[in-house]
């Protein structure tokens, strides 16, 4: 694949509720990539295959509880176990497209009422992305798609709180594209984007840290 030792990889993550088509558009924007010859990799957090990921599966699967502090510090280690293999990717030059990240973290657990600033802080020092996608959809409009799986935060009500969330963190970094548009619309407006940003990075930006 071109550039690939002499230029890093972009890190860019897709966030939005429960059903704004995320994984959709992670796939998409793969083969995309991949088409283009880059070198890409498609990653999601949580990360289930780990130890620490089937704790998570099965909280959310509510075959376990735990307090809401706890999961939140189990979701940022499950980020934390892979920091140093996201590292190593980005530097010799791949790209990854991350379906969801921290701010899943931050805007999942402060919906359950827990403070903003303490939902950050073991997020600081993660990299951070080169670009945040947000697949915007009203919760109402996600609900009705339908496919709702029977896991934990999978309602309607909840994902009101979600989105609440969302619009606190968001800051104008964040590319927002409508996500009740047909695919094929979101999907070439994603693709400049993303272009736009694995050129930037090819470029030398710089590799930071959250919360920056
Ligand atoms: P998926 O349905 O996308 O697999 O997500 N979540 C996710 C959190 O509460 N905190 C986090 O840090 C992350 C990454 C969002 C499973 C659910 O887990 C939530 C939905």
């Amino acid at each position: 694949n071109n550039h690939k030792s002499d230029s890093r990889g972009a890190l860019i993550v897709l966030e939005g509720l429960d059903r704004s088509g995320k994984t959709s558009q992670s796939s998409r924007l793969l083969s995309y990539l991949e088409g283009l010859n880059h070198s890409v990799e498609s990653w999601r957090f949580p990360d289930r295959n780990t130890g620490v990921g089937q704790m998570i599966s099965s909280y959310l699967a509510n075959e376990s509880q735990l307090d809401d502090h706890t999961i939140h510090l189990l979701f940022s280690a499950n980020r934390w176990e892979k920091r140093s293999l996201m590292e190593t990717k980005l530097r010799s030059g791949t790209t990854l497209i991350v379906d969801r990240y921290s701010f899943s973290g931050v805007a999942f657990s402060s919906a359950k009422g827990l403070d903003i600033e303490w939902c950050k802080a073991p997020e600081i020092g993660l990299l951070a992305p080169d670009l945040v996608l947000y697949l915007d959809i009203p919760p109402e409009k996600a609900a009705e798609r339908g496919g709702y799986g029977g896991e934990r935060y999978e309602q309607l009500e909840f994902q009101r709180k979600v989105a609440h969330s969302y619009q606190i963190l968001r800051d104008a970094s964040w590319k927002t594209v409508d996500a009740g548009l047909p695919l094929d619309d979101v999907e070439k407006q994603l693709r400049e984007m993303v272009l736009d940003c694995v050129t930037t990075c090819q470029k030398g930006k710089v590799l930071s840290k959250l919360w920056s």
